[in-house]
């Protein structure tokens, strides 16, 4: 049988794109990633948004929706949890990583990047909120080695994935001290080579 074909559209270096092609990796799914147009993105998505996965079956959109699919077409790698309880944990880190770190490390990033105004206040409480998500992150790391069960999920990829940016262009030593948890989970988790493979 012909392997099937998976094409996703996403920005150059976009960290929503990063959560799918490492998904991929340990799964061993084969994802083209094409030359991106905008207005290929707006045909197939409903909100014009990207990353979009283009499947055999049709379009699927939002990154986090892609990056399960991917998980799910891939179920020896084990990366959505060894069962219902894992499963929804790992829902729900994906949930954390959209909305308390993708969102303020955006906010915070976007200005440094030039994607976006400078101002201050958003820029300042952006900072603020994604250390008090650190702090929550932190704790929850103490003692463990992935955020859900004994091995690697698509948490700790959707969760590393949002820190990308954030721990390499913004986030100083002094800004990290009080989580280091979540630095050596970070460090642990992007050495792996699927990771590198995708991040560099
Ligand atoms: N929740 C969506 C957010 C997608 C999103 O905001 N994508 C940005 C690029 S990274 C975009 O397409 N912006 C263009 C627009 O909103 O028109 C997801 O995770 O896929």
């Amino acid at each position: 049988m012909a392997p099937k074909k998976y094409t996703l559209h996403a920005p150059a270096g976009s960290f929503r794109a990063f959560k799918t092609l490492i998904a991929a990796e340990y799964g061993g799914v084969d994802v083209t990633v094409a030359k991106f147009d905008g207005s290929v993105v707006k045909k197939l998505s409903p909100f014009g948004r990207a990353p979009v996965l283009e499947t055999e079956q049709g379009a699927i959109t939002s990154s986090n929706a892609i990056c399960r699919y991917i998980s799910a077409i891939s179920p020896a790698a084990g990366l959505l949890g060894a069962n219902a309880l894992e499963r929804v944990e790992v829902d729900g880190w994906l949930d954390f990583a959209s909305r308390e770190l993708e969102l303020p490390g955006s906010v915070w990033i976007y200005p440094v990047v030039g994607h976006m105004d400078f101002r201050p206040e958003a820029y300042a409480r952006a900072k603020e909120d994604l250390a008090a998500s650190l702090a929550a992150l932190d704790a929850r790391l103490a003692g463990r080695t992935y955020l859900v069960g004994g091995r690697l999920t698509l948490a700790d990829i959707a969760v590393a994935c949002a820190l990308v940016y954030p721990f390499k262009l913004v986030a100083d030593p002094a800004y990290l001290k009080p989580h280091a948890n979540v630095v050596k989970w970070f460090q642990n988790c992007v050495k792996a080579p699927e990771f590198v493979n995708v991040i560099g």
